[in-house]
């Protein structure tokens, strides 16, 4: 049998579908993801100067005003024809959880429930201090450009700054979203692994631990990301592209 029916008979069978997202599933929406070369935002910045506590802590307002940014990014984006596709997967009556390595709102936007962001998100920054969430609509700053330097504000609880709500590198994820995401791994019977080059760890073994529970692992991406074990599929293609059809196909039981 070929990818395409293989992939369609295991959505068929599947009782328990996981779906696990990266950059790429955003890119269509017009997000950078960090890795593609020419557009990633890792070709423009070292994620050590950015994406860390310490870097936070050399030049908070370099690094605040980069996640606002980004964050301005995400609420002029829309969800695209993949988030969408996955959100309708819900409605074949299947048990669906989403877990995005993604900092941005687009799948909740899309209509999926109960996402789980592995890395936290833009939309809620909290007190570099005590670790307090804070509104950030209480704080609207505009951001001129890439790179601006904006003096984050302050935690109205002990005065320590604000930082963004996403997990830095050498920052521990959220000990619920690793926990649900490895049992979501060991106990589905498929995962789509979507628009992830599979870096950034520990997030990066969720495809293993899948594989290792005996699920069948679909890969949804324009280069080829397979490790070739037994039960991993691969669609090469823009997971625009690729996703509404797979799902409609996967839907009709
Ligand atoms: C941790 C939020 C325990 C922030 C992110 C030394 C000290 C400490 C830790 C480490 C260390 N050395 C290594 C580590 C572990 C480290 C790590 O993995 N480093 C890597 C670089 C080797 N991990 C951590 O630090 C994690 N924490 O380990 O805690 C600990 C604690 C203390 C001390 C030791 C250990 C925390 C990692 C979380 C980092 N935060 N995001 C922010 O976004 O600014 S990571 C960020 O990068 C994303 O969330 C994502 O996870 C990752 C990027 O990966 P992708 O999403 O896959 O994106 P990428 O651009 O790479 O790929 C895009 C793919 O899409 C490509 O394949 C492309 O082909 C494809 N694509 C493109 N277009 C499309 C498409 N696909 C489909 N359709 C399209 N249209
Ligand atoms: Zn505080």
């Amino acid at each position: 049998m070929d990818v395409l029916e293989n992939t369609t008979t295991a959505l068929r069978q599947a009782e328990h579908i996981m779906v696990f997202t990266g950059a790429g599933i955003s890119a269509e929406s017009g997000i950078p993801t960090f890795r593609d070369r020419l557009t990633g935002l890792w070709a423009r910045h070292d994620p050590q100067r950015l994406e860390t506590a310490k870097a936070f802590r050399e030049n908070p307002a370099l690094v605040w005003g980069w996640y606002l940014w980004r964050r301005q990014q995400v609420l002029q984006a829309q969800p695209n024809a993949a988030h969408r596709a996955i959100a309708r997967l819900a409605d074949g009556g299947r048990q669906v959880t989403v877990i995005t390595q993604n900092i941005d709102d687009l799948h909740e936007r899309a209509g999926s429930q109960d996402v789980v962001h592995l890395h936290g998100s833009l939309m809620i920054p909290k007190c570099f201090a005590c670790h307090r969430p804070a509104e950030l609509s209480a704080v609207e700053q505009p951001v001129p450009h890439e790179g601006a330097l904006i003096e984050p504000p302050r935690c109205t609880r002990c005065n320590g700054r604000l930082r963004s709500g996403v997990v830095w590198f050498g920052e521990d994820l959220p000990a619920g979203a690793w926990k649900t995401a490895a049992q979501t791994a060991r106990s589905c019977d498929v995962m789509l692994s979507i628009g992830t080059s599979g870096v950034v760890m520990p997030a990066a073994s969720l495809p293993d631990l899948a594989l290792a529970a005996g699920a069948v692992v679909i890969h949804i991406n324009p280069i080829d990301v397979c490790m070739d074990e037994p039960k991993e599929l691969m669609l090469i293609g823009e997971a625009g592209q690729v996703l509404p059809a797979l799902i409609e196909r996967g839907l009709a039981r």
